[in-house]
């Protein structure tokens, strides 16, 4: 608990409800009875006092940055129960994250913490002509012309400022924030050009609570990990440690105990509470980043007062005494304090600006208050999922890269186009060398995909062709990856993740779900962080067996805003699809899930064995596949009509002919191809000529993807259409033999063919 005690007692009125109300009468208050001997004020560029390594002109400013904030978060609360601010988690204690924004460039990409407020009015002074409190204004009141989230959400984000939005989630930032920082260097690598200065760092903020959260301690390994093979990886990470998450006590000393001796991980303390005392301790740890490219922990010592948010009635739940205690820590007396004693300011030019800076926020809100709102879900929705389809498929279709693919391949006469038909796994890989060639600015990396080139050699020879800073295996974490991929998509190159399985993808999942799907949304489709996520995928494995290698959830893909998801069920379709995919990260930013149905890698035969009749010719560059357009087998048979994806391809197109022999039906067999976002049209299309239908979904009964297709042709009118689903059952996938009892066959298909019949 902090020892200051306030300079009067308490009394009656340090008891009242509204901390917020005792918090903004205690600085005037204090600045009144403030008895402290005053010096002759400091020149502009001397030391605001005497030894502090801030001069005056920057205390100056740090005080009006702390100002701006402190009265945005007092003006929240008065205008929140008007109904005219819709935020109230604030800043108030955490000013002193202001130094931390003084001592970095605009340039330096920041993933902050939500008590920013102090450290982004300071930002906004790196560029000329822009309005923290404007700016913020219209974040708080949630308008359409708040220019961080235009309304979407009250973030702190700045596309000219580097301040990339965050979620509500803690910690789920700082696996993308390191994956930036160390894209800053691995871009030279590639002789990629950055968008920012070589020599920038990552600021990521969060606070002592969240550092214990398992997204923060992966992203901690991560950045040891690297260090630890002498491979730059600069950035600041930022704990601000207020002692407490939301009613939780931090135990005291832990934040230091934890990271103070983290090998590869360089920790600095400074006091946020105190500007000339914290702000060299502050600048140690900021020139430490930038000039050794090590991963940094600066532990910045806060307080928090006014409680979580508007909402936390902290006098409910704590003691008169302890609150009065943390009011008394207030970094804003401590700054009033200094105004005063280093002469700088009066006792009535400090309160003449504090109440100034009410005025301003005040009046910021007021007519924040009167601009539009987001009124309508078309343009609540813009941003989610940018899509020019003309755009898109140009560049999918565009093959200007012909040298460098001769290269990649090694020869004219290798390229696969000139090769005989083959499978899956080989044509995802030679896909893969084709976007590469095409892409310079495109990574791949995961578990195991390098040298071994993937547990399923999928990706093997691209380590080789395209060589270490290309193709690279990364340490086994799954958030990591996708926090990589995010990191370096922020740096404008293209990354091409592999997930090993899909079970794992869910281990992952939130930095898809709630990170990188959410980007363009919140940041009004400022910031884009476009990547292609490789899964390996689904079930069917022979010989290979259990659950985890054989998941076939695609229900937790299905319903994340935004998101593509392809499944491609052979592997000229592989080749097609992926330079759609490709096309959609570069033009539109989308971040797309490319699912591999593993049981299909090797798969060669489709009736006999032998016949050789699943593999195909391989699509030369030019080719491309529509997005949301399926591919269709027997366009004109209409007895039945099978929807199906993935394995269940080959599977329907084998129970076909049996259906044919025995029900003398003509069937034609659907594979959708793109199962996010479905393609409700061209499912209507196609079911509107059927006599019957089969819905065929390798996934689970619930939510799964049969759900998505019924009830388009459902909703197309079309129910009345004699209907069955074959899909597979609500449980995990068990070992060996049984497995097949709980995916669908081709007996199964067969079954309910003969259902439909009779
Ligand atoms: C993953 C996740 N779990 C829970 C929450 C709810 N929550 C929001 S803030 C918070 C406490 C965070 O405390 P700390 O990291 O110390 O930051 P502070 O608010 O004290 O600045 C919690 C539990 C959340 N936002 N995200
Ligand atoms: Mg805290």
């Amino acid at each position: 608990m902090p020892s200051m005690s306030l300079p009067f007692p308490i009394t009656a009125r340090h008891k009242g409800f509204n901390r917020a109300e005792i918090v903004d009468q205690n600085f005037s208050e204090f600045v009144k009875l403030w008895e402290g001997e005053v010096r002759s004020a400091p020149r502009d560029d001397g030391p605001v006092l005497p030894g502090s390594a801030l001069d005056a002109q920057g205390f100056r400013e740090l005080l009006e940055s702390q100002l701006i904030s402190r009265h945005l978060d007092l003006m929240a609360r008065v205008l929140r129960v008007q109904n005219k601010v819709f935020y109230t988690i604030g800043s108030s204690g955490h000013e002193g994250n202001a130094m931390v924004a003084r001592l970095t460039r605009h340039t330096d990409p920041a993933f902050l913490h939500y008590r920013s407020g102090g450290f982004m009015a300071e930002r906004f002074r790196k560029l000329p002509g822009m309005d923290p409190v404007m700016d913020s204004a219209l974040s708080f009141a949630a308008s359409k012309e708040d220019p961080a989230s235009g309304g979407r959400h009250k973030v702190w984000g700045s596309k000219p400022l580097w301040v990339l939005p965050q979620t509500s989630t803690i910690a789920s930032h700082l696996p993308k924030a390191l994956g930036t920082a160390i894209a800053i260097d691995h871009a030279r690598r590639i002789g990629h050009a950055l968008p920012v200065p070589e020599d920038s760092i990552v600021v990521c903020s969060f606070g002592d609570a969240s550092s214990n959260h398992a997204t923060a301690q992966t992203a901690f390994n991560a950045a040891g990990w690297t260090a630890y093979q002498k491979l730059p990886a600069p950035v600041l990470f930022v704990c601000e440690d207020n002692g407490i998450g939301i009613s939780v006590k931090t135990p005291a000393g832990w934040v230091a105990n934890n990271f103070r001796h983290r090998a590869d991980l360089d920790y600095f303390f400074a006091d946020g509470l105190d500007l000339a005392e914290g702000y060299a301790q502050v600048q140690r740890a900021v020139e430490h980043c930038r000039h050794t490219r090590r991963p940094t922990f600066l532990h910045l010592k806060t307080t928090r007062v006014m409680g979580h948010a508007g909402t936390d009635f902290e006098i409910e739940w704590r003691s008169i005494e302890e609150l009065c205690a943390v009011e008394a820590s207030d970094p804003l007396l401590r700054s009033a304090a200094i105004a005063l004693e280093s002469g700088l300011y009066t006792r009535d030019q400090l309160l003449g600006l504090y109440e100034a800076t009410r005025k301003r926020c005040f009046a910021a809100a007021e007519e924040a208050d009167r601009r539009p709102k987001l009124e309508r879900l078309e343009d609540v929705m813009a941003p989610l999922a940018p899509y020019t389809p003309d755009k898109v498929k140009a560049e999918a279709e565009r093959a200007d890269y012909a040298d460098a693919r001769v290269k990649a391949f090694g020869g004219e006469d290798k390229l696969p186009e000139r090769q005989p038909p083959r499978h899956l796994a080989i044509q995802i890989g030679q896909a893969l060398h084709d976007v590469m060639a095409k892409y310079p600015e495109s990574l791949l990396f995961g578990e195991d995909v390098a040298q071994k080139g993937g547990v399923y050699t999928v990706t093997k020879g691209l380590y080789k062709t395209f060589k270490g800073a290309r193709v690279f295996n990364t340490l086994l974490d799954e958030t990591i990856i996708l926090g990589l991929a995010q990191g370096y998509a922020n740096m404008g190159m293209l990354p091409i993740p592999e997930i090993q399985y899909l079970a794992y993808f869910h281990n992952a999942g939130d930095q898809i779900r709630g990170e990188a799907a959410s980007l363009q949304f919140f940041s009004n489709d400022q910031y884009r962080n476009p990547l292609v996520m490789r899964i390996a995928s689904l079930g069917y494995q022979r010989g290979f067996g259990g659950h985890f290698h054989n998941d076939n959830s695609i229900t937790a893909l299905r319903d994340i805003p935004g998101l593509v998801v392809g499944c491609p069920s052979r592997g000229d379709d592989a080749a097609t699809m992926l330079r759609t995919l490709t096309a959609l990260a570069k033009v539109d930013g989308r971040v797309c899930a490319f699912l591999e149905p593993i049981a299909l890698y090797m798969t060669k035969d489709l009736y006999e064995p032998g016949d050789g009749q699943w593999q195909f010719a391989y699509p030369p560059p030019g080719e491309a596949m529509p997005l949301g357009e399926g591919r269709v087998y027997g366009e004109d048979a209409n007895d039945l009509v099978v929807f199906t994806f993935g394995n269940g391809v080959p599977m329907a197109l084998r129970a076909a002919r049996t259906i044919q022999a025995e029900l003398g039906w003509r069937v034609r067999v659907v594979d959708l191809r793109w199962l996010v976002p479905l393609n409700d049209a061209f499912i209507a299309r196609q079911a509107r000529s059927a006599r019957r239908i089969l819905v065929l979904d390798e996934g689970r009964k619930s939510a799964g993807v049969g759900e998505g297709v019924i009830t388009a042709i459902v909703e197309a009118g079309l129910g009345a259409t004699p209907l069955e689903r074959v899909v597979g059952a609500d449980t995990f996938t068990p070992l060996a033999g049984a497995a097949f009892l709980v995916l669908p066959g081709e007996a199964d298909v067969v079954a309910a063919a003969r259902r439909l019949a009779g």
